[in-house]
């Protein structure tokens, strides 16, 4: 009989990072147990933590590499695969330029790999035409906090959140997205902090919240700039450090002197006096923190969210030290990292710009190549249209499933189709696999070596503890074959390898080694040299990377499309505890998917007695853009007016209702606003 190995790795779901071991016997995953010692998840895991691992031995893994013949797929060897792959690449980088092709890392891969496919699509096909799912996510954030404060990550660490004396959380349903930070929140207000929860759903943590207000979907600058008057009306700003550390005030306290508390009332539905109330708790306290996600940033004005959010925290003070700060939750496992890395069109790895001649230059040494692209590339979002449009011919994507994840999927679908060529990288066939002219398969978190970042901006290891199915390989070993038979030569003895190059081109790891990784769980960024322990907290004593904090004078504007007599219901789009995106790998784990086996409408018992909905009847929702039928779910949970529906299931699409308008700024789509009806389109 042979022993039960154990194996120290980190969690694949979402963005908290959790430490599990992984526990092996007979080269099978036979359990998982909770780190003790972890910093985050201290012996606790969530629900898909302790299921982290089932769908890494399901039967539907993918085994082997596709190609797609006469509209079927047949086995073909990884030689036949790659080398199609590498000629229809090459040939259309030729004939179409190199911004005809485009390339989508994965949050849900490591940093090495995320490393490797932006070095795949730079410094070998010559196009910066490489993003991942942050642009469905953070990117409002990436490019909000970046603008105002020099650098786009949570200000603060999960720990901090004990010691709050006040956290402010809107748009985030952090138990059940983050539970390990809902769970850290829960604990800081049993210890007195005071929650004030800004949602426009009653979520669990409004329990245990002295307010919850409950604001019409995409009203959040309105409702922001009201809280900003009301401190600066009562003289509850923070004026030296207003005085020593910001630029703007001005420009921002004339643009907040319109939200009166009756105006702020009309566009959002909160109540003045309870919105007044709640901004002198935050503003009194020298202890409050925020807490954000998707609510804020999946708007068409998603940039201009997340900079109030930094406003409310620069007027008040409270940034710069412990417990206080911007944190808005990274969602996916390696999100953060799959950034850091530079897994975006526009920067290379530590956000470094690719229109600077002086970055170029140095990755073109680093690299040893030259001509390096000097425009900026095209984000996810826009690649369906421009696939229609003939721009873009070829699509490599690496774990990721836009027929499900993006925004109007006849849109998508139609772009996806418009490609003369289509590569899947993944560990299922999923929606988007069943599209393409190559599927290749890949190892998961548990069958191969790496790091990942998570939300506090801790990087940590994963480590093999399985082999991989089949002819599975690592994500990083296939791009390095590409890019080899593509005629550039990239070659790495291990992922340790690839990390030791990523620290000396990435200033914010440059002191990271797997040496140092391997001590304490990890390291959190900025850590420049060596010696350095990382960093809690950012932007200490108000020293803000870009030198001043910078306010920003913002009006509200509504959502693009509005719920008019057609279309009466606000849909506002998310996601629920057991289920993870397009549940790919959650339908294939038996205790997640017994949970929640189906799509539901979360919709008010107000609206539903209007409608003549009944409860856990089978409804049809429609929009300007499609069709679904899902369970109806009654429930006191939403706001009278507005619907939820969870965006999991490919069988009952929320993105087929969804619709494709993006921030101006960041390309993020409005996932959380859109105008829906109950019953179908074709009456
Ligand atoms: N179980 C589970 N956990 C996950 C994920 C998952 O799929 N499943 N995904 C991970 C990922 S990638 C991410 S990005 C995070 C996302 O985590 P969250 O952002 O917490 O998740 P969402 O459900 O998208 O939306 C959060 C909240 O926004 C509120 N909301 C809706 N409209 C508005 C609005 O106009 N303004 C404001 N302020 N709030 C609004 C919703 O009511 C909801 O409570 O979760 C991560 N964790
Ligand atoms: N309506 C609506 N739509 C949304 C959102 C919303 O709130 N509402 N939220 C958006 C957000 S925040 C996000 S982050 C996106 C997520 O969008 P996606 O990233 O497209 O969704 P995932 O299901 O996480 O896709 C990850 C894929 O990677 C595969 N995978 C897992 N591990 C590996 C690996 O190691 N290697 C490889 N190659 N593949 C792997 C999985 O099987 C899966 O197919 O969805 C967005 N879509
Ligand atoms: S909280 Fe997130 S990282 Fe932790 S176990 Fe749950 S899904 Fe995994
Ligand atoms: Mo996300």
């Amino acid at each position: 009989m042979s022993e039960v190995k154990q194996v120290l790795t980190t969690c694949s779901y979402c963005g908290c990072g959790c430490g599990f071991y992984l526990k092996v016997k007979d080269g099978e995953i036979i359990g998982i147990t909770p780190s003790q010692k972890h910093p985050v998840s201290q012996s606790s895991l969530c629900v898909k933590g302790w299921n982290g691992a089932e769908f890494v031995q399901h039967p539907d893994r993918l085994t082997d590499p596709l190609i797609k013949e006469n509209g079927k797929f047949r086995k073909a060897s990884w030689d036949e695969a790659l080398s199609l792959l590498v000629k229809k690449f090459s040939q259309q980088a030729k004939e179409g330029g190199p911004d005809s092709l485009a390339f989508f890392g994965s949050a849900k891969c490591s940093n090495e790999e995320n490393y490797l496919i932006m070095k795949l699509a730079r410094a070998v096909f010559k196009t910066n035409n490489v993003d991942h799912c942050a642009r469905l996510c953070h990117a409002s954030t990436v490019a909000g906090l970046a603008a105002v404060f020099g650098s786009g990550a949570m200000t603060n660490s999960i720990d901090e959140f004990l010691d709050c004396e006040v956290i402010l959380i809107t748009g985030s349903n952090t138990t059940e997205q983050h539970p390990l930070i809902g769970s850290r929140i829960i604990k800081a207000a049993k210890a007195g902090a005071t929650l004030i929860v800004v949602d426009p759903r009653k979520i669990q943590l409004t329990k245990f919240a002295k307010f919850h207000l409950k604001q019409n979907c995409g009203t959040d600058v309105a409702w922001m700039n009201g809280m900003m008057r009301v401190i600066i009306k009562e003289g509850l700003e923070d004026k030296e450090f207003i005085k020593n550390n910001t630029e703007g005030y001005e420009e921002l306290k004339k643009t907040v002197e319109k939200y009166t508390p009756e105006y702020v009332e009309k566009i959002t539905g909160i109540p003045a006096e309870e919105l007044a109330a709640a901004a002198r708790v935050f503003a009194r306290s020298r202890k409050s923190s925020i807490v954000y996600s998707m609510g804020i940033t999946q708007h068409t004005t998603g940039v201009d969210n997340v900079k109030s959010t930094a406003n409310l925290a620069m007027l008040t003070g409270n940034i710069g030290r412990p417990s206080t700060g911007v944190n808005p939750l990274r969602g996916q496992n390696n999100v953060q990292g799959a950034c850091d890395v530079g897994a975006l069109p526009n920067v290379y790895s530590g956000y470094q710009a690719v229109i600077d001649p002086k970055n170029r230059e140095k990755f073109e040494k680093a690299w040893g190549v030259s001509g390096l692209p000097d425009k900026i590339g095209v984000p996810v979002t826009m690649v369906p249209q421009l696939a229609i449009e003939g721009k873009i011919k070829a699509l490599y994507i690496m774990g990721e499933n836009p027929m499900v994840s993006e925004p109007n999927t006849a849109h998508v679908e139609k772009g996806l189709n418009a490609l003369d060529f289509l590569v899947v990288q993944d560990i299922f066939l999923t929606e988007t696999a069943a599209l393409a002219d190559v599927v290749l398969p890949a190892t998961s978190f548990a069958e191969k070596d790496g790091t990942f970042t998570s939300t506090e901006r801790r990087v940590e290891r994963i480590r093999k503890a399985v082999k991989a199915p089949g002819q599975a390989r690592e994500d990083w070993q296939i791009i390095c074959e590409i890019a080899t038979r593509a005629g550039y030569k990239m070659e790495y003895a291990s992922a340790q390898a690839i990390f030791t190059e990523l620290a000396q081109v990435t200033p914010s790891y440059h002191g990271m080694s797997y040496e140092r990784l391997e001590k304490d769980f990890g390291l959190q960024w900025p850590c420049p040299n060596l010696d350095h322990p990382g960093t809690k907290y950012l932007h200490k004593d108000g020293k803000f990377t870009r030198g001043k904090g910078l306010f920003s004078a913002i009006e509200y504007k509504p959502p693009v499309e509005m719920p008019d007599e057609e279309y009466p219901l606000v849909l506002t789009t998310g996601r629920q505890y057991f289920h993870y995106h397009t549940r790919t790998m959650t339908k294939r784990t038996s205790t997640l998917e017994r949970e929640t086996p189906e799509c539901y409408i979360e919709i008010n018992p107000l609206d539903a007695k209007k409608y003549h909905v009944r409860k856990e009847s089978l409804i049809a929702v429609s929009s300007r853009r499609g069709t679904i039928t899902v369970r109806a779910k009654v429930s006191e949970i939403i706001k009278a007016g507005t619907v939820f529906i969870p965006f999991h299931f490919a069988e009952a699409a929320a993105n087929r209702l969804t619709i494709d308008a993006f921030d101006p700024v960041a390309k993020i789509p409005e996932f959380k606003v859109c105008a829906v009806k109950i019953g179908g389109n074709n009456k």
